[in-house]
């Protein structure tokens, strides 16, 4: 009974947090932005774009004044051009992919958060509003082995 009862205070007082083993890895920041302004026509861009696997933590802003963009990403090792892509609707064809991840629908100046667990490997991120993605709104992303 005594026994639990210091092993309780020791929980309480938050010892047995100090161990480095136990601490949380501390997620990367990316900063991604969706854009459609100016000569330069759409883009999306990350910063970083290489990162140590483990969790990610994305800020995307669409900074569009007019346009919905979106977000999404998958490991994805061939060129982008490689993505089944249905020539009807403008769009890569979302059903025909197993692991993507990310945020649909960004509304004008929107900014929201996601964190993702990514493991080693090639990505490619994109926007997936119909034409925005052969309109160049996509990038590769390297996630590197962890530190
Ligand atoms: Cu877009």
């Amino acid at each position: 009974m005594l026994k639990r009862n210091v092993f309780q205070a020791l929980v309480t007082a938050g010892l047995f947090a100090v161990a480095p083993a136990a601490l949380p890895v501390e997620p990367t920041a990316v900063t991604v932005h969706l854009s459609d302004g100016g000569s330069a026509g759409m883009s999306l861009t990350l910063v970083p774009s290489t990162v140590p696997a483990g969790p990610v933590e994305f800020t995307i802003t669409n900074e569009s004044r007019t346009l919905k963009h979106e977000f999404l990403i998958l490991p994805w090792s061939n060129d982008g051009s490689a993505l089944p892509y249905d020539q009807k609707t403008q769009q890569v064809d979302e059903d025909r992919l197993s692991k993507l991840q990310g945020v649909e629908d960004l509304n004008p100046r929107e900014t929201v958060t996601t964190r993702l667990q990514l493991k080693p490997g090639r990505y490619i991120a994109f926007c997936n509003e119909p034409g925005h993605f052969r309109d160049a709104m996509r990038a590769t992303f390297i996630v590197s082995a962890a530190k």
